[in-house]
């Protein structure tokens, strides 16, 4: 019998499915149910729901647990053996919080099968919508948490983040400050990550420090709930939190219900959730420190690794617990596609002209042309008026095709630097890194090779890869991680770039003077 591993990933949109097998290295099957389209009947939107406030943005989770009954009831159709998945393990969208009353334990329980989830689960919310990570309203609580713990950097190095609004304890804050009742009424508060493992389980399921340190409430070092992050949130929010938990931890077997209504195994495992960029990690195949993946879509987005916890001193993105062990950083800079369209356009070029014009150009350039690529307000580093500025090179010089991509690799490499882990290898995604010249420079500025990597449905995957190595931890046979994603998380074959031999030294002299024009920039 195969050996089936599940992994769901319960994003803003939809749920996806990913069903691998273990032994033959396969995906079995892939399917995505769209909210809006699957269950019109919520009144979502691109599977959120909006009033008059534009800053407000919730979701139903009755949704998501309707939407897990019409998932497994596809599986099969997709030729899915139900009965052979050993485990299951899901990614959900960071941040978002689900509130329930004290009825949960027991509803959750025992669904009944001839109703479904969404119907037998209808009581158990002490608040109908959940806040999702797209909700920006909190931003006095944000204000009030970072006074109440000293200031940013402390409340970054205390809990891997700066306070942002959609962070989950200035969400909870702002329920207690504008629903008192309500928020008294609640028993349990549960993330997204560990909402839909509490259904599959039948039982409240813990949180896990991937998803957890996106909070603003999990102590990031030692990985527990922090009492002075806890008291400047909400009073009594120690009892309606769950533990923290190992992210390979298993929370029990899937409920009867699941056995009943949809044919699983009665032993399948249920392992605790995850966010799903801490599952993107997996499913980028980033399980050993120093393995970086970054992202080349509409921005820019950078995945580290590392062994130990470290956090940076400016508050500069945000540290993960990694669900592979050890942390992770998620650093955004938004000027990334959108930089190097500007650029291509302002130079009337396509794809293929802006390739050619860097590799028409030295690396390095002159050793005295900059760019600053802050076309729009800048997230990493923080840069709030806009406004490119440059050091010798004209309007219309084609050298701006490589003066913006070295930027935006410097940038990465002064702004990641803080992890204190050099890159061993990185893996490119998303749009642009279908251009090879762009993961040139890439591989020369970071100094390490590029590999290409073709992403479907990385969270998801990573989700069934983690369920995979938590269903061997638990049979007391555990798979070392790089045996894990084999063959399922690895980049295109003979995507290989290497750096060009001798431009190392060009860089270092080069990352030392765009720093020092950053700073400058900033100042002035
Ligand atoms: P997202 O998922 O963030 O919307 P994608 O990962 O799909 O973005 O990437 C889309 C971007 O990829 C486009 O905005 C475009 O600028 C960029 N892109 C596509 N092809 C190329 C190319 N050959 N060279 C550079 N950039 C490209
Ligand atoms: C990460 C974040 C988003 C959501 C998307 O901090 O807010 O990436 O996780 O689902």
């Amino acid at each position: 019998m195969a050996r089936l591993f599940l992994g769901l990933d319960s994003s803003t949109q939809s749920l996806t499915a990913v069903v691998i097998d273990a032994d033959a290295r396969t995906t079995v099957a892939e399917v995505s149910l769209a909210f809006d389209a699957t269950l019109p009947a919520y009144g979502t939107r691109n599977g959120v729901l909006r009033g008059d406030d534009p800053t407000v943005v919730h979701a139903p989770p009755l949704m998501w647990a309707a939407a897990l009954d019409r998932i497994l009831e596809r599986l099969p159709r997709e030729g899915v053996d139900v009965a052979s998945i050993l485990a299951v393990a899901v990614s959900g969208q960071q941040h978002g919080s689900v509130y329930l009353n004290a009825s949960a334990p027991a509803a959750l329980a025992a669904p009944d099968p001839a109703k479904g989830l969404a119907d037998s689960l209808s009581g158990i919310l002490a608040r109908a919508t959940a806040p999702i990570w797209m909700d920006s309203s909190t931003s006095a609580e944000c204000a009030e948490i970072t006074r109440a713990m000293g200031g940013p950097a402390a409340l970054a190095q205390a809990t891997g983040s700066a306070a942002f609004e959609r962070f989950t304890g200035p969400q909870i804050r702002k329920f207690f400050k504008t629903e008192p009742t309500a928020y008294a009424r609640t028993a349990h508060i549960a993330l997204v990550s560990s909402f839909v493992p509490s259904i599959l389980a039948g039982r409240i399921a813990p949180i896990d420090p991937g998803d957890g340190a996106g909070m603003n409430l999990m102590d990031i070092a030692s990985k527990r709930w922090h009492p002075g992050a806890l008291a400047a949130t909400a009073p009594g929010l120690d009892a309606k939190l769950p533990p923290i938990a190992d992210s390979w931890s298993v929370v029990g077997p899937v409920a009867p219900y699941f056995v009943r209504r949809h044919g699983l195994s009665p032993k399948a495992l249920v392992l605790a959730g995850s966010g799903d960029n801490p599952c993107s990690v997996v499913g980028l195949g980033l399980v050993e420190p120093g393995m970086v993946a970054i992202s080349l879509g509409t921005s820019d987005t950078y995945f580290g690794t590392m062994p130990a916890c470290r956090v940076s001193a400016e508050g500069e993105g945000h540290v993960f617990g990694s669900p592979a062990g050890g942390y992770m950083s998620l650093v955004c800079f938004k000027n990334g596609s959108l930089a190097r369209e500007r650029v291509r356009d302002a130079l009337g070029l396509d794809w293929a002209g802006f390739a050619a014009a860097i590799r028409d150009t030295p690396p390095g350039l002159d050793g005295k042309s900059l760019l600053l690529p802050w076309f729009e307000p800048e997230i990493t580093p923080r840069v709030l008026t806009p406004g490119v500025r440059v050091r010798g090179l004209a309007e219309t010089d084609r050298a701006r095709c490589r003066a913006v991509v070295e930027a935006q690799m410097m940038s990465m490499r002064i702004h990641t630097g803080w992890m204190g882990v050099r890159p061993g290898r990185i893996y490119a995604t998303g749009g642009a890194s279908a251009n090879r010249e762009i993961l040139q420079v890439m591989a020369d500025v970071h100094g390490c090779p590029v590999f290409r990597f073709e992403t479907t449905a990385s969270a998801a995957l990573g989700a069934a890869l983690r369920a995979f190595h938590g269903w061997s931890a638990a049979a007391g046979a555990p798979v070392p991680w790089p045996d894990v994603v084999r063959g399922l998380a690895e980049p295109v074959a003979a995507s290989r770039v290497d750096p060009a031999p001798g431009v190392a030294p060009v860089y270092e002299a080069r990352v030392r003077a765009y720093a020092a024009f950053e700073r400058e920039s900033a100042a002035g």
